[in-house]
């Protein structure tokens, strides 16, 4: 499995047959537990017409876009949403973060390291509101979900120098309270990308690659005392970037994921399984390397 193409389907659909047995190994309540609807409706509608929605920001011009989901795995048209995003750094999904029922973004300010809350307002964001300082030392930010399981998204970022993954508790109103160190050794992964509840046992997962073999990894939750041992589910990495979370993009009821790859320009939508694997990862679209995906 060393590059992603129409032929390692096979070998990470096989990859995501060995992680739904693993996961079923280790919770064997989860096949009784009901959906918990943590691809929770809003966390990614942008636009609110009830669909999973892209945000993205076009890096030559700074322009924000919004690429509304049709609910089958692909895009209406796109509009420009906003402009002058061009000084951030960092943009990420982070759910509904204030409650009014509409997707929000957080994104990184690079000349200052300061971390702002955009409130989506259905038409775009509302102006910044700073919510942190001194976060130019995260080398990842992750958002979107309820790690700590008080029903409140929240903020997760991994520390540079000493791979520490901190989980910042959302308070319900865009900002977050005191955080709490719930990993090490996180500055040897990238694409820290929070997905949702993949396997569908109540808990909010994460994934992430290790550089060290370019693997993608399954982070079970829940986080609030530090996520389950990873587990291997995709490999192949090394020509892939970018990985989003999109909720359930294709209208199934799992939680999918976007990710890019470079050299062919394309952008693939892995198609959630359920058990915390995908089934197929069709090719949804191409161009997308001049973008930063939230
Ligand atoms: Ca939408
Ligand atoms: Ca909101
Ligand atoms: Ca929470
Ligand atoms: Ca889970």
């Amino acid at each position: 499995m060393n590059h992603l193409n129409r032929g390692a389907a096979r070998c990470l659909a096989a990859a995501g047959a060995v992680l739904a047995a693993a996961a079923l190994l280790a919770a064997p309540a989860a096949a009784q537990a009901p959906p918990t609807g943590l691809v929770a409706a809003g966390n990614y509608d942008y636009d609110g017409d009830g669909l999973d929605d892209v945000v993205a920001r076009r890096d030559e011009t700074g322009a924000l876009e919004l690429w509304p989901g049709d609910g089958a795995g692909g895009f209406g048209p796109r509009a420009v949403v906003a402009r002058d995003w061009g000084g951030l750094d960092l943009i990420e999904t982070a759910g509904d973060l204030n409650g009014d029922g509409r997707a929000d973004l957080v994104g990184r300010m690079a000349a200052t390291g300061a971390l702002n809350f955009y409130a989506g307002n259905g038409a775009g964001f509302d102006p910044p509101v700073r919510i942190g300082r001194g976060w130019e030392v995260m080398t990842a930010i992750a958002a979107g979900h309820d790690y700590d399981g008080d029903g409140l998204r929240d903020l997760l970022a991994v520390e540079a120098g000493t791979g520490t993954l901190w989980l910042y508790p959302g308070t319900g109103t865009g900002t977050h309270g005191r955080r709490t160190a719930i990993g090490a050794d996180f500055d040897r992964v990238r694409e820290l990308t929070a997905v949702g509840d993949m396997n569908e046992d109540g808990h909010a997962d994460v994934v992430a690659v290790r550089e060290s073999d370019e693997c993608m990894y399954f982070y079970a939750g829940p986080g609030s005392e530090g996520f389950a041992p990873p587990v291997l589910f995709d490999c192949g990495w090394d020509v892939m970037e970018s990985a989003a979370a999109v909720g359930d993009f294709d209208g199934d009821g799992h939680a999918d994921w976007l990710g890019r790859e470079r050299a062919a320009n394309l952008l693939y939508l892995f198609k959630g399984d359920g058990l915390g694997g995908y089934g197929s990862s069709p090719v949804v679209d191409s161009g997308w390397n001049s973008m930063t995906i939230a």
